[in-house]
């Protein structure tokens, strides 16, 4: 029985079908905790696996103390943040969103085939859940679609709609962050297998040997028949990487800007935007851009008992964003237990989409 209805959403969070501590022996394997089927009023059953918002606090408190100053970077995607970034996705400097789209949609056949009949699909930072309908648009009878997204409202309202919209697949949504060891939810056990999805080249927001332990607990939830289906972006002219991450509109420095906002609203502290300025710069030695925050002045931003002095000029890294040349990003996945069974790149070798299978 389908535990989604096309009615509209209802957030359940608050009185969750199980005790929300059974979370923790919530397993693959478990059937007897698995939630009672939802009854008719139900739209949504939302799962909430933190994090607690201390445990963002304590790691924006670290990230401000380093000798060399930093925000972590999902704290981006706030309401307006992950505004700002659909809108960075329709930008012409920024070439990945509709490069991966493209690629996507033209090898959607032969995807949907590697990937096979009854497949459960884990979205690792879903967001907007826009690129999962190519999927859902090509594969056979899909049998369930677990976006994990660490923004709630957002989750809630893109799994509301994709279970509008294919009205035969459970969808289960999942609020953690998946940068952080999280304990998977039940899937029931006749999906034919799991294959996880995480597009946009956010791969690109590890370190390089945080990117190997991501995988590799990708490749433990999916496990030994499972697939990920993944986006890379590719090393390529630096003009055209700075242009993409420096855009001539200016929302790429509205949304880096726009962390301090969050930080501020979430967490109390007093970021004032004015007195910092967006930078983007690629470092072509690492392979990876760097996005900073710069400070205007010599200033004091306090967070709880805390006061941080930044000097003028001193930098905020927001983010990195690694690129990938093809056998480099394939000696990652196979340190971390997965081959490169298929992948697709545009023409120009921009970007790619690997279909990656257990080792
Ligand atoms: C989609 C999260 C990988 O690094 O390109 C866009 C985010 N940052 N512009 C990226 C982003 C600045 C993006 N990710």
């Amino acid at each position: 029985m389908s535990a989604v209805h096309s009615s509209p959403a209802v957030d359940r969070e608050r009185r969750p079908a199980y005790p929300v501590d059974s979370r923790v022996i919530l397993g693959w394997k478990s059937n007897s905790l698995r939630a009672p089927a939802a009854p008719p009023f139900a739209a949504i059953h939302l799962e909430v696996m933190g994090p607690q918002l201390d445990d963002l606090r304590d790691e924006v408190l670290r990230g401000l103390a380093k000798p060399a100053k930093e925000l972590p970077c999902k704290l981006f995607y706030d309401q307006r943040g992950s505004a700002l970034f659909d809108q960075i996705c329709t930008l012409d400097e920024y070439y990945l969103t509709r490069t991966e789209t493209a690629i996507m949609q033209q090898n959607a056949v032969e995807i949907a085939d590697l990937i096979g009949a009854r497949c459960a699909l884990i979205e690792y930072g879903s967001g907007s859940s826009s690129k999962i309908r190519i999927l859902l648009d090509h594969l056979r009878e899909p049998h369930s679609y677990i976006p994990i997204d660490l923004s709630k409202d957002q989750l809630l309202q893109s799994a509301t709609a994709i279970a509008a919209a294919y009205p035969r697949l459970k969808v289960l949504p999942l609020c953690a962050d998946y940068t952080q060891p999280f304990v998977p939810p039940s899937i029931a056990e006749d999906a034919a297998r799991r294959v996880a999805f995480f597009p946009g080249s956010t791969i690109g927001n590890f370190h390089l040997h945080e990117a190997e332990g991501f995988l590799r607990r990708v490749r433990e939830l999916v496990g030994r028949e499972g697939g990920l289906l993944i986006g890379v972006d590719l090393k390529k002219d630096p003009g055209l990487l700075h242009a993409a991450y420096n855009d001539s509109a200016g929302i790429t420095a509205e949304f880096n800007l726009n962390i301090l906002a969050h930080v501020n609203t979430r967490f109390g502290s007093d970021f004032h935007l004015d007195q910092f300025a967006h930078r983007a710069l690629y470092d072509e030695q690492l392979g990876r851009i760097e996005m900073h925050l710069i400070s205007l002045s010599d200033q004091l931003v306090q967070l709880d008992d805390t006061k941080f002095a930044l000097e003028a000029g001193e930098p905020i890294l927001t983010e990195v964003s690694y690129k990938y040349d093809l056998d480099q990003f394939a000696t990652l996945a196979e340190q971390a237990g997965l081959g490169v069974r298929r992948l697709w790149t545009d023409s120009a070798q921009l970007f790619s989409v690997q279909y990656l299978v257990a080792r």
